[in-house]
Order: structure tokens, then sequence, then C-alpha cells
């Protein structure tokens, strides 16, 4: 991409860097921001790593996610900053005062080339396979294993293991590049996957117990839901329920998944999955969310029976 050089000028010629992922950030977002602080510090840059909300237990393990702050609103006093994957500047969840120069990493089609520098390409799996093409470039020298390990996590989470459609070559290129460099793909797999806390595990099968299969039109929907309560019930937070948004479309004969999630009293977080015959971000979009063709999602107020209702009007009112 022609827009990587002015990715590589912005980072040679500044000292400290302000990097923000986005809202509930994901493996893609937060493996790509770890491996930028290891390429940045190798450099003898400094950086602030922010998010709105905790990281998920599984990429604890990579070099400086323990050192995510969490935050509301941030002072970035005039320091340039990198956003990842946030369609707009909104989309980070923080509320930003003075930001330098801004670069705007990202994947979504939906992105609205708000900054500075923009670096967006939907072709991409992952922010990650977008990171390792980068690297690659610029700084193959600094891709040790913990930058490949940082980089495979963002790639193998965003999809879904290598099995969703935004997998391309380029997509496999560049894990076999992370593995020239030492990726430890089996660390990465047994910290991301392998080490569920037995609370969420049980609350996983509490919500698969309850999915639920439901026509609209001449599509399959299959769902499930958990409120603030079964959080509470299961002692668990809404850190504990990443992916969960994915089995509903796993099941036969659904052509779209949901996972219902109440995030706030009264507002439910709605994940959309498909298989690929219906397109969901349409419908994500008019409920003022986003995302990709096949895998969106938006934040709908009210009691699981209004929001699924609301739901349902929108897909009804596609072509
Ligand atoms: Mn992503």
């Amino acid at each position: 991409m022609k827009e990587f050089i002015k990715l590589k000028d912005f980072i040679e010629k500044n000292g400290e860097f302000v990097l923000i992922g986005h809202k509930n950030a994901d493996g893609d977002c937060i493996g790509t921001m770890s491996a930028f602080a290891i390429v940045l510090e190798k450099l003898g840059k400094g950086f602030e790593l922010l998010v709105a909300d905790p990281v998920p237990y599984g990429y604890l393990f990579l070099k400086h996610v323990k050192d995510f702050k969490v935050k509301e609103k941030h002072n970035c006093k005039n320091k340039p900053v990198i956003l990842f994957e946030c369609g707009t500047v909104e989309r980070c969840g923080i509320e930003l005062e003075n930001c330098g120069e801004i670069v705007n990493f990202d994947h979504h089609p939906d992105n609205t080339f708000y900054a500075d520098i923009n670096i967006v390409n939907p072709e991409a799996s992952s922010v990650g396979e977008m990171g390792t093409l980068f690297f690659k470039e610029f700084f193959p020298d600094l891709i040790n294993t913990d930058v490949a390990n940082a980089l495979y996590t963002a790639i193998h989470t965003d999809t879904g293991g290598f099995a969703y459609s935004n997998v391309s070559k380029n997509t496999f290129d560049v894990a076999s590049f992370l593995i020239e460099k030492g990726l430890d793909n089996q660390l990465v797999c047994n910290e991301v996957y392998g080490n569920n806390r037995i609370e969420k595990t049980k609350l996983l099968g509490y919500y698969l117990q309850n999915l639920k299969i439901v026509k609209i039109k001449d599509f399959n929907l299959c769902y499930g839901v958990l409120t603030l309560k079964d959080l509470e019930n299961f002692n668990c937070t809404s850190r504990d329920t990443e992916n969960f948004a994915n089995y509903p479309r796993g099941i036969k004969g659904a052509d779209v998944g949901v996972f219902f999630l109440e995030v706030e009293k009264g507002f439910f977080k709605v994940s959309l999955r498909s298989k690929g015959k219906i397109i969901v971000n349409k419908v994500a979009a008019r409920l003022s969310g986003g995302g990709h063709k096949f895998a969106a999602g938006c934040t709908v107020k009210g009691n699981f029976e209004e929001v699924f209702e609301k739901l349902k009007n929108e897909f009804l009112k596609d072509e």
C-alpha cells in the first residue's frame, strides 16, 4: 500500500505516540497494538496504550498488554495518535482532547477516512494482516517472536482460525512469514483459546443451552441472549463473552447468528454473523452500528423483546 510509506515517515519523525483501540477491543485490535508497541519500543520511541474497556483475559500474555490503560477521557497533549480499527474517532469510545496528527489504521469497509493519514484496506482479513505487511516492508529485522505472536493473535482471532470469508492468499502468506520470524503458534492458541475461566465456560454452557432458531423471511436466524443478571449469576462480566457471537452461526440450518448481550441496563450489544447468504452490515448500520458484510454489530436500546423486534424489523425492510 502506498500509504504505508506515510506511516513509516510518521513513525520516524515522531518520538511519543498515543495508540488507541476501538471500544470493546478484540484480539485483532489488541494484538496489533501490542505489535506496534514492541516495534516502537525497539525504535526507542515512547507510547501510551489506551482502550475504553478492560482487555479480555486471553490477551494478557501479549507484550505490553498489561500496560493498556482503560480510559473514558484522555488529553493527548498534541502527541501523534494511531487509532486502530476505528471507523470514526468516536468509535474508540474515549473522549479525546488535543490530538496531534492522527493515523487511522483499519480494515472495515465503513471507515470514514477522517484522519491525516488513512490506511484502510477492506480487503485485508484483519489489521494484524495489514500490520504484518507494513512491518515486513519497513522494519523486517524488528519482528521477533513477541511481535509475531501478537500479529498472529490478531489474524487468528479475526479470521476464526483462518475459517472466514475474509481470508485470502495474503493472509496465509503473512502467517507463513510470521512462522519464519519465530512465531510460537502453540503458545498463542493455548493462551487465547485454552485459558478459559471455568465460570466463563459454564456461562457459555448456559448460553448455548438457550440458543433459539427463528425464520425471518427466507432465512434462518439463530440467536442467544445474555443479560446483566445472567453475567452476575455466573460471576462473569462482558469480558468473558468474547467469541460467543460465533456459536449461533455455527448451527446447522442457520444463515445468520446473533448474540444479544446486555452491556448496560436496557442496552443490548447486538453482534451479527452471517454464513454468506445474508449481508448484515446494512442492518447494523441502520441501527447506528456497522462492520463487515458478514460480521457486524450495533448497540440497541430496550429490553430484550424490544431489541429483538427492532432487529427483526430491519431485516424485514431489506430487499
Ligand atoms: Mn479486525
